[in-house]
């Protein structure tokens, strides 16, 4: 069995991801949306699901919301409802993609009264920020064009730069804005945040409490994603992850699923640029579960984090540098490729049976009956969505 060293063990602590409370909702897609016994009917019951992932792994202290989908009357209410479950409130999630007015854009519409209702969604999200306690505000916008000629791409942007002006202005001294890019869906021809670049642009013009949200699945196929995290390290300017998986589009699949290799790729570079406990970034999750149970999906989703990122704890980067400076290609890559491909899952599980964990957390839980008694007292109520 592979051993893990005492400071992998020790980088291994610092780990800490960041749920998001709709993925123990029910989602789907635009075909259907199935019903789960036991899901969640508000941000509470939402919350306490999320802490059953951190309970059994102890990877996952944090969960993020999303307004309005978890727009409660006192959030210092659902703040104190958190932490008694052993878990806090992170990143607040805005939300412009649902409403009639927001057709044609929102922070680049081109009405000055859109433009300003979107705003003023921002702002509202900073009062939550206050109440919650969360560092971080994160703006995805659905904004673009569907046919060349639709929109005037220069002033959209230019509307785009004002509009985050004001939101950037209202931030308190420990609050960020994160922006999120996205190359298509739901506009197919233009998107006003595509790239890391244009994030990056509009972040950098607006100062140092903005940063770049990288979203995993939202490239285009063959992106070599590991670039980007190294190069906005290098620029200090990641933000936040969203991870998930994908082999199509913005599949929202469990991270680790579709690509292993690829998460590998993407925690290496993390370590190269300065580690897991680089406090300016929020390793969070954006998934949805819409066939697979929700519980047990997270589990599964924080432990291939964790797993990944002691493979590429093992990397050796002396030898790697070595072989780098001499030219070794072969043998640089076959240095990679040894961590990559050691199994560190007997290891991880002594690990966690010193830590007064199960091994098997997606065991544990499975046996905990968890799952039947919230399909059991979660009757009545409208059972919360993707959405809703
Ligand atoms: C958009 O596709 C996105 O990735 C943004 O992060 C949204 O807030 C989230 O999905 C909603 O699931
Ligand atoms: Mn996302
Ligand atoms: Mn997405």
């Amino acid at each position: 069995m592979t051993t893990l060293s005492p400071e992998i063990l020790t980088a291994l602590e610092q780990q800490a991801i960041e749920l998001p409370s709709w993925a123990f909702g029910n989602s789907g897609t635009r075909f259907k949306v199935f019903q789960t016994p036991g899901t969640p009917r508000d941000p509470f019951e939402k919350i306490a699901d999320a802490a059953q992932v951190h309970k059994y792994t102890r990877l996952a202290p944090v969960v993020a919301l999303h307004i309005p989908w978890d727009k409660v009357e006192n959030f210092a209410d659902l703040r104190k409802h958190a932490e008694d479950h052993g878990v806090e409130l992170g990143t607040i999630n805005s939300n412009t993609f649902q409403d009639e007015d927001y057709k044609f854009g929102a922070l680049t519409h081109e009405d000055a009264a859109v433009r300003q209702k979107a705003i003023d969604h921002h702002l509202e999200c900073i009062d939550v920020m206050h109440e919650t306690g969360s560092r971080d505000l994160k703006i995805w916008l659905a904004e673009g064009s569907n046919y060349p000629g639709q929109a005037d791409l220069r002033g959209r942007q230019d509307r785009l730069q004002e509009s985050l002006q004001q939101i950037y202005d209202r931030l308190g001294d420990n609050q960020r804005l994160v922006l999120e890019y996205k190359f298509f869906e739901p506009a197919f021809y233009h998107t006003d945040v595509p790239d890391w670049g244009t994030s990056y642009a509009q972040v950098a013009s607006l100062g140092e409490k903005a940063m770049v949200c990288l979203d995993t699945g939202h490239h285009a196929p063959g992106t070599n994603i590991e670039f980007i995290v190294m190069q906005l390290l290098r620029l200090g300017k990641l933000g936040s992850f969203d991870f998930n998986s994908r082999f199509y589009a913005d599949d929202d699949l469990i991270v680790g699923a579709a690509d292993p290799f690829q998460l590998f790729r993407i925690l290496f570079e993390v370590i190269r640029g300065g580690g897991l406990n680089n406090p300016e970034i929020a390793f969070m999750l954006d998934q949805c579960h819409n066939v697979e149970e929700k519980i047990p999906g997270q589990i599964r989703s924080v432990l291939n984090v964790q797993e990944m990122t002691a493979r590429a704890l093992l990397v050796d980067r002396d030898a790697l540098a070595a072989a780098q400076r001499s030219g070794d290609v072969l043998g640089a890559n076959a240095v990679f490729m040894d961590a990559f491909y050691t199994d560190v899952r007997p290891a991880l599980a002594q690990w966690r049976e010193s830590r007064g964990l199960a091994a098997d957390p997606m065991a544990a839980f499975a046996a905990s009956g968890y799952q039947n008694t919230i399909a059991a007292d979660r009757v009545g109520g409208v059972q919360s969505s993707w959405g809703a």
